[in-house]
């Protein structure tokens, strides 16, 4: 491992002797503040902890390793646990493998416990950020022990899911560093391994029958398809709020060349995200999951894909599984590199851009809703079935009621063949249908209700702005 230092790399460290990857041992080289003065940058954070002891000695305990660990990979002999063919001395491997133990306890109870109580929102960030830490300090540990493997990278992403969000912290870069180089060094080492079990053949689009939704042909208008409309142009559709498809606006994205799901798979695959699994988000079926991206593909995508025979059908995973609404790009920035958030979305008022992964077999539905922000769906590849609603037909679509977190969200299911028997006045609601196909973008203006279901295997990126 490690045999090809690059020019970038920290000259403090050795590369050819060490089973560290190059951004584990690049952390160790360059992140003074926490191992010159430890327990400065503890306290800080300590003090939203109220004194708890447990957790700061466990920190401190850690924070001592990672230096008895950079000591070693610098060969400094201060540190008296390196023999002198530069392998890990014993006491320090009986030092790591007792944080390890440590970990399970502080990080997988402890810390844990406090990330699951109450709202995701009310989380002091001290504790999100300790996990954060305990994280990056499991890679290094697990990795003085093991080659590259998908638990590690499990643990990056645990880090980066469940401690501080991706975009504000300087810990969390650490973690998205370490996991695109584990994955890069995995994928080397399980060079010519399938990644996805079945050939690119199935990423082909399968059509599947539309069924069950009401059609009120009196009562549905044309949405307008614009090429490639100027800023100036789009500016004035996004003042009169009216929903347009745009063709030709992401034409030069790299990712309408290269993704496909093989491609997502070969460069995600060991990355663990969170699915959706169920129906959809208003059923009682509907959980979430974290698992890794090739599980999903062939559990969720690939096997839907299939003509499974009846043998086969006790493998068929149970609902649909769809990655919604996730921030997969921040979390794998090697992705994020294949987009381009549209040069609209800096005509609103913010400059902050929310963008999401919404990738899934056919048949995901996103059941009837508005969000408050202007969107703009861009349809990589697949084949989503839209239907819209403007804010001023809300009264037909009986929104769930204002104190319900679902407040956002239609009662009205379009998908039940039954719907407009049970709510006649439903045909006097104005919408438009259409087809988003690859390669075109859909502007959703705010508040505009959006009814959103995938004919074929699909990738969407949205990006909300206000
Ligand atoms: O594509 C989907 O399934 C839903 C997308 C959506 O609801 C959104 O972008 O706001």
């Amino acid at each position: 491992m490690m045999e090809n230092p690059t020019a970038e790399a920290p000259t403090c460290l050795n590369y050819h002797t060490k089973p560290l990857s190059q951004a584990m041992l690049a952390f160790l080289c360059e992140e003074d503040t926490l191992f010159h003065d430890p327990k400065r940058l503890l306290d800080d954070e300590l003090s939203l902890y109220d004194g708890d002891n447990t957790l700061k000695l466990a920190l401190l305990k850690m924070v001592r390793t990672l230096v008895s660990i950079k000591n070693w990979v610098n060969k400094t002999p201060q540190s008296g646990n390196h023999n002198e063919h530069g392998q890990l001395g014993e006491p320090l491997r009986s030092q790591v493998s007792n944080c390890l133990t440590m970990l399970d306890i502080v990080r997988d109870t402890y810390v844990w416990e406090q990330l699951n109580v109450g709202h995701w929102k009310t989380v002091a960030p001290g504790w999100r950020r300790a996990y954060t830490f305990l994280c990056i300090c499991k890679t290094i540990f697990m990795a003085i022990f093991q080659k590259p493997s998908m638990d590690i990278i499990k643990e990056c992403d645990m880090g980066l899911l469940m401690g501080e969000p991706i975009t504000y912290g300087i810990l969390d870069n650490v973690l998205l560093r370490f996991a695109q180089d584990l994955s890069s060094e995995l994928r080397v080492l399980n060079e010519g391994e399938e990644v996805v079990k079945k050939p690119s053949s199935l990423v082909q689009e399968i059509p599947l029958p539309v069924v069950g939704r009401s059609q009120c042909p009196e009562s549905r208008f044309e949405i307008e398809l614009i090429d490639n409309p100027s800023l100036e142009h789009f500016l004035n559709i996004m003042k009169k709020q009216c929903p347009v498809l745009i063709s030709g606006g992401i034409d030069h994205w790299p990712a309408r060349r290269k993704w496909n799901i093989e491609y997502i798979c070969k460069t995600a695959g060991f990355r663990t995200v969170p699915v959706e699994l169920g129906s959809k988000y208003t059923s009682d079926d509907w959980t979430q999951k974290l698992m890794r991206v090739e599980d999903f593909v062939n559990s969720y995508i690939l096997k839907t894909c299939t003509n499974i025979t009846k043998e086969d059908s006790s493998e068929l995973p149970r609902g649909v599984g769809y990655i919604a609404q996730h921030r997969l790009f921040e979390q794998i920035t090697e992705l994020g590199e294949d987009i381009k958030v549209p040069d609209y979305c800096f005509l609103g008022e913010s400059k902050q851009v929310e963008t999401n992964a919404w990738f899934g077999p056919g048949n995901t539905v996103s059941p009837n809703h508005y969000d408050p922000k202007h969107n703009l769906l861009a349809q990589v590849f697949g084949a989503k079935l839209v239907r819209l609603y403007p804010p001023s037909e809300s009264q037909y679509l009986r929104p769930f009621p204002a104190t319900s977190i679902l407040f956002n969200t239609s009662q009205v299911d379009l998908d039940d063949p039954l719907v407009l028997e049970k709510y006649p006045d439903l045909r006097h609601a104005k919408y438009c249908e259409f087809i988003l196909s690859p390669g075109s973008m859909l502007y959703i203006p705010p508040k505009w209700w959006h009814y959103i279901t995938s004919l074929t295997p699909s990738f969407s990126i949205s990006f909300w702005f206000e």
